[in-house]
């Protein structure tokens, strides 16, 4: 039988935009939490970038189902328990330099804020000068960046050296994710974690916390 978060994932999927609050709306009713929501989206979305690969999706239908996580974002955004914000750190969210991706950076904050994390998000296309920056002014001990341009990896390396230089490597935990990221890659960049979606993400940024919080 179909749940109603495979609805959600199958609405995504088939470009659905008419249905798209219906079904979020019926999963609500059925008392689904909407981290549960967000994970049924973010499946939905991973297979339209790969029907999008393989010639099956055009840039329109990638743009329509950016909307569609829009709207369905819109619907959830205060159903998550606010009360818990930032009980577990603070992470800084950021896309690469040189690189545009944004929607599953956009998925794991969601879920990072879902999960009880503050998140800062610098958007796309971040300097290592401007993540310094925002570890600085705000504290935050742990980044996120999402890679997913192979010729954007060296922005990995260039951010670790930047922490390192500026005497905060050992402080500030940094996980990676996208298409062209690894745990190889993770430890040839020698960045702390490697996550290959949302779910994992959290995991990866509440064992994170957990080691900070215990001096480790
Ligand atoms: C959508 C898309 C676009 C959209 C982006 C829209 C947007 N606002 O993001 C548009 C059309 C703009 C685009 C542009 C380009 N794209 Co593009 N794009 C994709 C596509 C089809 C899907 C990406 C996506 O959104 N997937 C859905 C989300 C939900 O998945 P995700 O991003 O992987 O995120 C999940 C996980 O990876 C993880 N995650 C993500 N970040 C993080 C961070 C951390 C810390 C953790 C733990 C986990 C994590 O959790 C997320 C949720 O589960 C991919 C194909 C692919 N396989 O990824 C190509 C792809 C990434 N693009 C590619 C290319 C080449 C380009 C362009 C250069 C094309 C061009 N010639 O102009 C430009 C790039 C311009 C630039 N400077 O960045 C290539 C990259 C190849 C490579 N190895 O370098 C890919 C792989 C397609 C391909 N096979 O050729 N693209």
């Amino acid at each position: 039988m179909e749940t109603s978060v495979m609805q959600v994932e199958k609405t995504i999927v088939e470009l659905d935009i008419d249905q798209i609050q219906n079904v979020i709306q019926k999963c609500l009713d059925d008392g689904i939490p909407a981290w549960e929501i967000v994970e049924g989206m973010s499946r939905g979305m991973t297979q339209v970038g790969a029907q999008f690969e393989i010639g099956e999706y055009y840039l329109a239908d990638l743009v329509l189902s950016g909307e569609m996580m829009k709207e369905g974002m819109a619907l959830l955004e205060d159903k998550f328990d606010h009360t818990q914000l930032g009980k577990k750190g603070t992470v800084i969210l950021a896309t690469a330099k040189g690189d545009i991706h944004d929607i599953g950076k956009n998925i794991v904050g969601t879920m990072l804020t879902a999960a009880g994390f503050k998140t800062i998000d610098l958007g796309v296309d971040c300097h290592e000068n401007e993540i310094l920056e925002a570890v600085r002014s705000s504290g935050a001990d742990m980044i996120a960046l999402s890679v997913l341009l192979t010729t954007m990896v060296g922005a990995i390396k260039d951010l670790v050296e930047a922490l390192t230089e500026a005497g905060l490597r050992q402080k500030i935990r940094v996980a990676i994710g996208g298409a062209c990221c690894s745990e190889q890659l993770a430890q040839e960049m020698k960045v702390d974690a490697y996550g290959e979606d949302a779910v994992k993400a959290v995991r990866i940024f509440e064992s994170f916390a957990e080691s900070l919080k215990q001096g480790n």
